[in-house]
């Protein structure tokens, strides 16, 4: 019989994979503390990122086994925060970079961070080719309905009417309404938190990762300085309200989802839609099975040789 050993989780990250048989101490937040977050003091972004260390000790996962990957934007700087494999990458193109990692190591879980413009503005494209192929990762969108870092533009979340660099007389355009987007682009998990309800943000990142398929959560995160005061309706703290999804809403009935996805702000709080669908990992993984199966004979060379003779 093997032999199981306990030994401290380093504090930094580990070379090599985790052997099954050790048992290690779960990482705690100071572990996982990497530089200062450089946010404005009260932005909302920092509740999110207490959680997410909270999610990684409280789920034992450890140092090689996640990864957290981001754009560019105040919300997007998230990656520096943990001491954690990570990505800083291009500005809405986030998505694209950890679709690669989560194909080619489905063994890790791939966390995605970033703010409203990264996600529905620039990245727009990106987020419904990874929704309608079901890539399996787990993304934050702190929204605060403005472009924090570039100093307040206007967001395609910003309500019409907002005042902005971009828009002095006030946003006109329609805003989009993300759980809809979202709903649509075939997202097989879509749930909604603000980060003024950590206990409940929580839980949403919780059961996103839990997800086997591509999971968002919208996360309300107030900046501060563009645009103070944008979810005080649905901040109890600020007399506001914050509903929860009623408990009798089936998370399966995308119809039902929209209707919820139709409520006045402040809106309903919780998961909208949830679904079983084939990921593309799952379907990926396939045809590498069957493709692997004709060739076994070769080496990984040599397929790669064959594929270059065929563009020839
Ligand atoms: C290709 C490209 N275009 C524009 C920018 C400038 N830029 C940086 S962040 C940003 C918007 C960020 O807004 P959001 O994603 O909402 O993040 P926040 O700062 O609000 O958290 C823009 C337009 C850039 N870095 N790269
Ligand atoms: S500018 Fe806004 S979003 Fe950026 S750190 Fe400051 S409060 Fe947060
Ligand atoms: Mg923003």
């Amino acid at each position: 019989m093997s032999q199981v050993t306990t030994v401290d989780a380093a504090p930094r990250i580990e070379a090599g994979p985790a052997s099954p048989e050790v048992e290690r101490k779960p990482l705690t937040k100071k572990q996982l503390v990497a530089e200062r977050p450089t946010w404005c003091p009260g932005c909302g972004d920092f509740s999110v990122l207490a959680l997410y260390y909270k999610l990684i000790e409280k789920r034992k996962i450890w140092h090689e086994k996640v990864t957290t990957i981001a754009g560019i934007g105040c919300s997007s700087r998230f990656p520096y925060f943990v001491q954690a494999h990570g990505v800083h990458y291009i500005h809405g193109r986030a998505l694209s970079f950890a679709t690669g990692v989560s194909l080619t190591r489905p063994d890790l879980h791939v966390f995605v961070f970033g703010g409203d413009g990264d996600a529905f503005s620039i990245g727009g494209n990106h987020l419904n080719h990874t929704a309608r192929k079901n890539v399996r990762m787990t993304y934050v969108i702190m929204d605060n309905y403005v472009y924090g870092l570039t100093k307040k533009q206007t967001s395609p979340t910003s309500p019409i009417g907002f005042k902005s660099k971009t828009d002095d007389m006030g946003a006109a355009d329609k805003p989009i309404n993300p759980m809809k987007q979202l709903i649509s682009a075939g997202a097989t998990f879509v749930a909604r938190a603000t980060s003024t309800d950590p206990k409940h943000l929580l839980s949403m990142m919780e059961r996103a990762m839990d997800h086997d398929g591509f999971s968002v959560v919208e996360c309300l995160s107030e900046c501060i300085e563009f645009y103070p005061g944008a979810f005080d309706a649905a901040n109890p703290r600020k007399a506001g309200v914050f509903r929860e999804v009623p408990e009798d809403h089936d998370v399966t009935d995308e119809l039902a989802a929209y209707e919820l996805a139709g409520a006045p702000f402040p809106g309903w709080f919780g998961v909208f839609y949830q679904n079983e669908r084939p990921t593309k990992n799952a379907n990926e993984q396939r045809i590498v099975d069957v493709k692997r199966e004709k060739v076994k004979e070769l080496a990984d060379w040599q397929i790669m040789q064959r594929t270059f003779d065929m563009l020839k």
